[in-house]
Protein backbone atom coordinates (compact mmCIF):
# COMPACT_ATOMS: atom_id res chain seq x y z
CA UNK A 1 0.00 0.00 0.00
CA UNK A 2 1.67 3.39 -0.92
CA UNK A 3 2.03 6.00 1.86
CA UNK A 4 0.12 8.78 1.49
CA UNK A 5 2.09 11.79 3.44
CA UNK A 6 -0.24 14.41 3.49
CA UNK A 7 -2.72 12.43 4.17
CA UNK A 8 -0.96 10.73 7.14
CA UNK A 9 -0.10 14.20 8.03
CA UNK A 10 -3.14 15.92 8.12
CA UNK A 11 -5.02 12.87 9.62
CA UNK A 12 -2.46 13.00 12.64
CA UNK A 13 -2.43 17.03 12.68
CA UNK A 14 -4.73 16.67 15.97
CA UNK A 15 -3.60 13.69 17.94
CA UNK A 16 -1.40 14.79 20.91
CA UNK A 17 1.85 13.35 19.76
CA UNK A 18 4.94 12.95 22.06
CA UNK A 19 7.27 15.38 21.54
CA UNK A 20 11.13 13.55 21.34
CA UNK A 21 13.42 16.32 21.75
CA UNK A 22 17.01 14.76 21.46
CA UNK A 23 15.53 12.32 18.70
CA UNK A 24 18.99 12.42 16.85
CA UNK A 25 18.68 11.24 13.35
CA UNK A 26 22.50 12.87 11.52
CA UNK A 27 24.07 10.41 9.83
CA UNK A 28 27.17 9.30 11.37
CA UNK A 29 28.64 9.17 8.78
CA UNK A 30 28.25 13.12 7.75
CA UNK A 31 28.93 14.00 11.97
CA UNK A 32 32.53 12.19 11.58
CA UNK A 33 33.41 13.61 8.19
CA UNK A 34 32.18 17.37 8.42
CA UNK A 35 34.70 19.91 9.31
CA UNK A 36 34.98 23.34 9.53
CA UNK A 37 38.06 25.69 8.05
CA UNK A 38 39.51 25.68 11.45
CA UNK A 39 38.85 22.03 11.16
CA UNK A 40 36.91 21.65 14.27
CA UNK A 41 33.82 19.50 14.73
CA UNK A 42 30.71 21.56 13.97
CA UNK A 43 27.84 20.76 16.53
CA UNK A 44 24.97 19.51 15.38
CA UNK A 45 22.26 22.14 13.74
CA UNK A 46 18.87 21.19 15.58
CA UNK A 47 16.14 21.30 13.09
CA UNK A 48 12.58 21.67 14.63
CA UNK A 49 10.07 19.53 12.64
CA UNK A 50 6.49 18.38 12.81
CA UNK A 51 5.89 14.35 12.01
CA UNK A 52 6.22 13.99 7.98
CA UNK A 53 5.49 17.90 7.03
CA UNK A 54 7.48 18.18 3.80
CA UNK A 55 8.64 22.13 4.59
CA UNK A 56 11.29 20.63 7.29
CA UNK A 57 12.36 18.54 4.98
CA UNK A 58 13.94 20.73 2.71
CA UNK A 59 15.86 22.00 5.47
CA UNK A 60 17.41 17.80 5.82
CA UNK A 61 18.17 17.80 1.88
CA UNK A 62 20.59 20.09 2.46
CA UNK A 63 22.40 19.61 5.40
CA UNK A 64 22.61 16.23 3.85
CA UNK A 65 24.20 17.89 1.04
CA UNK A 66 26.91 19.61 3.18
CA UNK A 67 27.41 16.88 5.16
CA UNK A 68 26.55 19.20 8.08
CA UNK A 69 25.29 17.11 11.36
CA UNK A 70 21.67 17.40 12.63
CA UNK A 71 19.42 16.54 15.33
CA UNK A 72 15.81 16.42 14.48
CA UNK A 73 13.16 17.45 16.99
CA UNK A 74 10.00 16.15 16.20
CA UNK A 75 7.26 18.19 17.92
CA UNK A 76 3.72 17.03 17.20
CA UNK A 77 1.05 19.92 15.62
CA UNK A 78 -1.08 20.15 18.85
CA UNK A 79 2.12 21.83 20.46
CA UNK A 80 3.43 24.00 17.34
CA UNK A 81 1.34 26.83 18.44
CA UNK A 82 1.96 27.62 21.86
CA UNK A 83 5.18 28.07 24.01
CA UNK A 84 7.44 26.81 24.01
CA UNK A 85 8.21 26.33 20.83
CA UNK A 86 6.38 29.88 19.92
CA UNK A 87 9.47 31.10 21.86
CA UNK A 88 11.62 30.15 18.94
CA UNK A 89 9.12 30.97 15.99
CA UNK A 90 6.13 32.82 17.34
CA UNK A 91 4.06 31.74 13.65
CA UNK A 92 4.31 28.30 15.37
CA UNK A 93 5.22 26.21 11.96
CA UNK A 94 8.16 24.22 10.96
CA UNK A 95 11.10 24.21 10.62
CA UNK A 96 12.95 25.93 12.80
CA UNK A 97 16.63 26.09 13.55
CA UNK A 98 18.99 26.53 16.10
CA UNK A 99 22.17 26.67 15.66
CA UNK A 100 24.87 26.00 18.31
CA UNK A 101 27.50 26.91 16.34
CA UNK A 102 26.53 30.71 15.78
CA UNK A 103 23.74 31.16 18.05
CA UNK A 104 21.02 31.47 15.40
CA UNK A 105 17.56 30.75 15.94
CA UNK A 106 15.84 30.95 12.90
CA UNK A 107 12.51 29.58 11.00
CA UNK A 108 11.07 29.90 7.24
CA UNK A 109 12.52 27.39 5.26
CA UNK A 110 13.99 29.91 2.42
CA UNK A 111 15.39 31.80 4.95
CA UNK A 112 17.04 29.17 6.40
CA UNK A 113 18.45 27.25 3.39
CA UNK A 114 20.06 30.67 2.37
CA UNK A 115 21.79 31.07 6.08
CA UNK A 116 22.62 27.44 5.67
CA UNK A 117 24.19 28.08 1.99
CA UNK A 118 26.12 31.50 3.67
CA UNK A 119 27.31 30.20 6.17
CA UNK A 120 27.94 26.65 5.26
CA UNK A 121 28.79 26.28 1.88
CA UNK A 122 32.09 27.36 1.51
CA UNK A 123 32.92 25.23 -0.97
CA UNK A 124 30.42 26.31 -3.60
CA UNK A 125 29.27 22.70 -3.89
CA UNK A 126 25.04 23.94 -4.19
CA UNK A 127 25.29 27.47 -4.87
CA UNK A 128 27.09 30.29 -7.05
CA UNK A 129 28.02 33.80 -5.62
CA UNK A 130 28.59 35.06 -9.54
CA UNK A 131 26.41 37.46 -10.99
CA UNK A 132 23.28 37.27 -12.25
CA UNK A 133 23.74 33.56 -10.62
CA UNK A 134 22.71 34.48 -7.29
CA UNK A 135 20.34 36.67 -7.98
CA UNK A 136 18.30 33.92 -10.24
CA UNK A 137 18.82 31.62 -7.30
CA UNK A 138 16.83 34.10 -5.18
CA UNK A 139 14.46 34.49 -7.55
CA UNK A 140 13.82 30.29 -7.25
CA UNK A 141 13.83 30.52 -4.04
CA UNK A 142 10.98 33.37 -3.81
CA UNK A 143 9.56 30.99 -6.40
CA UNK A 144 9.28 28.35 -4.14
CA UNK A 145 8.32 30.07 -1.14
CA UNK A 146 5.45 32.14 -2.55
CA UNK A 147 4.02 29.98 -5.64
CA UNK A 148 5.16 26.41 -5.40
CA UNK A 149 4.57 25.83 -1.66
CA UNK A 150 0.95 28.03 -1.09
CA UNK A 151 -0.60 26.91 -3.80
CA UNK A 152 0.28 22.83 -3.89
CA UNK A 153 -0.45 23.12 -0.21
CA UNK A 154 -4.10 24.46 -0.40
CA UNK A 155 -4.72 22.14 -3.45
CA UNK A 156 -3.59 19.92 -0.13
CA UNK A 157 -5.84 21.07 2.25
CA UNK A 158 -9.21 21.64 -0.36
CA UNK A 159 -8.72 17.86 -2.01
CA UNK A 160 -8.31 16.10 1.04
CA UNK A 161 -9.14 17.89 3.96
CA UNK A 162 -11.35 20.50 4.02
CA UNK A 163 -14.74 19.39 5.65
CA UNK A 164 -16.99 20.72 2.59
CA UNK A 165 -15.56 19.99 -1.09
CA UNK A 166 -15.82 23.31 -2.55
CA UNK A 167 -15.67 22.42 -6.84
CA UNK A 168 -14.12 26.04 -8.04
CA UNK A 169 -11.62 26.04 -5.35
CA UNK A 170 -10.22 22.80 -5.79
CA UNK A 171 -10.37 24.24 -9.42
CA UNK A 172 -8.48 27.11 -9.06
CA UNK A 173 -5.73 25.61 -6.58
CA UNK A 174 -5.29 22.32 -8.98
CA UNK A 175 -5.13 25.01 -12.06
CA UNK A 176 -2.49 26.99 -10.34
CA UNK A 177 -0.25 24.12 -9.86
CA UNK A 178 -0.35 23.10 -13.12
CA UNK A 179 0.82 26.65 -14.04
CA UNK A 180 3.22 26.35 -11.82
CA UNK A 181 4.67 23.31 -12.95
CA UNK A 182 4.09 24.65 -16.40
CA UNK A 183 6.64 27.68 -15.73
CA UNK A 184 9.14 24.97 -14.23
CA UNK A 185 9.10 23.25 -17.14
CA UNK A 186 8.98 26.01 -19.67
CA UNK A 187 12.06 27.04 -18.13
CA UNK A 188 13.73 24.05 -18.24
CA UNK A 189 14.02 23.46 -21.40
CA UNK A 190 15.85 26.19 -22.45
CA UNK A 191 18.32 24.83 -19.86
CA UNK A 192 21.14 23.17 -21.55
CA UNK A 193 22.32 21.93 -17.76
CA UNK A 194 18.76 20.70 -16.75
CA UNK A 195 19.13 22.88 -13.45
CA UNK A 196 17.40 26.09 -13.11
CA UNK A 197 20.86 27.88 -12.19
CA UNK A 198 24.19 27.58 -14.30
CA UNK A 199 25.43 24.21 -14.86
CA UNK A 200 24.78 21.79 -11.67
CA UNK A 201 22.19 21.28 -8.90
CA UNK A 202 21.98 24.41 -6.08
CA UNK A 203 19.54 24.72 -3.18
CA UNK A 204 17.04 26.70 -6.03
CA UNK A 205 16.45 23.19 -7.40
CA UNK A 206 16.70 21.12 -4.14
CA UNK A 207 14.07 23.57 -2.22
CA UNK A 208 11.42 22.42 -4.83
CA UNK A 209 11.81 18.21 -3.87
CA UNK A 210 9.57 18.26 -1.13
CA UNK A 211 6.59 19.75 -3.07
CA UNK A 212 7.21 18.05 -6.03
CA UNK A 213 6.88 14.64 -4.21
CA UNK A 214 3.27 16.05 -2.58
CA UNK A 215 1.76 15.30 -6.05
CA UNK A 216 0.39 11.75 -6.30
CA UNK A 217 -0.96 11.97 -2.74
CA UNK A 218 -2.65 15.82 -3.77
CA UNK A 219 -3.81 14.84 -7.19
CA UNK A 220 -5.30 11.08 -6.13
CA UNK A 221 -8.91 11.64 -6.52
CA UNK A 222 -8.31 14.02 -9.71
CA UNK A 223 -5.68 12.01 -11.43
CA UNK A 224 -6.99 13.39 -14.61
CA UNK A 225 -6.36 16.71 -13.63
CA UNK A 226 -2.61 16.35 -13.43
CA UNK A 227 -0.87 14.15 -16.26
CA UNK A 228 3.17 14.62 -15.53
CA UNK A 229 3.61 13.47 -19.02
CA UNK A 230 2.80 17.12 -20.65
CA UNK A 231 5.54 18.33 -18.79
CA UNK A 232 8.90 16.61 -19.73
CA UNK A 233 11.86 19.00 -18.64
CA UNK A 234 9.76 19.19 -15.32
CA UNK A 235 9.88 15.82 -14.85
CA UNK A 236 13.29 14.47 -16.17
CA UNK A 237 14.40 17.03 -13.34
CA UNK A 238 12.01 16.20 -10.49
CA UNK A 239 13.46 12.59 -11.37
CA UNK A 240 16.67 13.36 -11.30
CA UNK A 241 16.73 15.28 -8.05
CA UNK A 242 15.20 11.80 -6.58
CA UNK A 243 18.43 9.87 -7.20
CA UNK A 244 20.43 11.67 -5.09
CA UNK A 245 21.69 10.56 -1.71
CA UNK A 246 20.40 14.03 0.36
CA UNK A 247 16.65 13.34 -0.91
CA UNK A 248 16.90 9.28 -0.68
CA UNK A 249 17.33 10.13 3.07
CA UNK A 250 15.01 12.69 3.59
CA UNK A 251 12.34 11.20 1.92
CA UNK A 252 13.18 7.98 3.99
CA UNK A 253 13.04 9.98 7.09
CA UNK A 254 9.83 11.72 6.75
CA UNK A 255 8.25 8.08 5.46
CA UNK A 256 10.32 6.55 9.00
CA UNK A 257 8.69 9.40 10.96
CA UNK A 258 4.84 8.99 9.50
CA UNK A 259 5.34 5.44 9.81
CA UNK A 260 6.21 5.75 13.60
CA UNK A 261 3.43 7.91 14.10
CA UNK A 262 0.79 5.95 12.42
CA UNK A 263 1.82 2.64 14.54
CA UNK A 264 1.23 5.23 17.59
CA UNK A 265 5.28 5.89 18.46
CA UNK A 266 4.60 9.33 18.89
CA UNK A 267 1.21 9.52 20.15
N1 LIG B 1 6.44 29.16 4.74
C1 LIG B 1 6.78 28.18 5.74
C2 LIG B 1 5.72 27.10 5.79
C3 LIG B 1 5.91 26.22 6.99
C4 LIG B 1 4.75 25.24 7.19
O1 LIG B 1 3.60 25.50 6.81
N2 LIG B 1 5.07 24.11 7.80
C5 LIG B 1 4.06 23.12 8.13
C6 LIG B 1 4.72 21.74 8.20
S1 LIG B 1 5.25 21.20 6.62
C7 LIG B 1 3.50 23.41 9.49
O2 LIG B 1 4.23 23.76 10.39
N3 LIG B 1 2.17 23.27 9.66
C8 LIG B 1 1.56 23.43 10.93
C9 LIG B 1 0.31 24.23 10.90
O3 LIG B 1 -0.14 24.58 9.81
O4 LIG B 1 -0.21 24.48 11.97
C10 LIG B 1 8.17 27.61 5.43
O5 LIG B 1 8.48 27.49 4.25
O6 LIG B 1 8.92 27.30 6.38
Amino acid sequence: MSVSILQWQYKLRYVALVYTPFQKQGSQKHRSQFLDSKRKMVQPIIVWSAPGGPNPFKVVIVLEELGIPYDLKIIGYSKLKQKPYTDLNPNGRCPTIEDPNTGLILWESGAILQYLIDQYDTEEKLHYKSFPEKYHQSQWIAYQISGQGPYFGQAAWFNMFHPEKIPSVQERYMNEINRVVSVLDGVLADRASGWLVGDKVTYADLIFVMWNEQLPSIFSAFPEKFDIEKYPHYKKWAEGMKERESVKNALGKQQELIAETYAGKHV
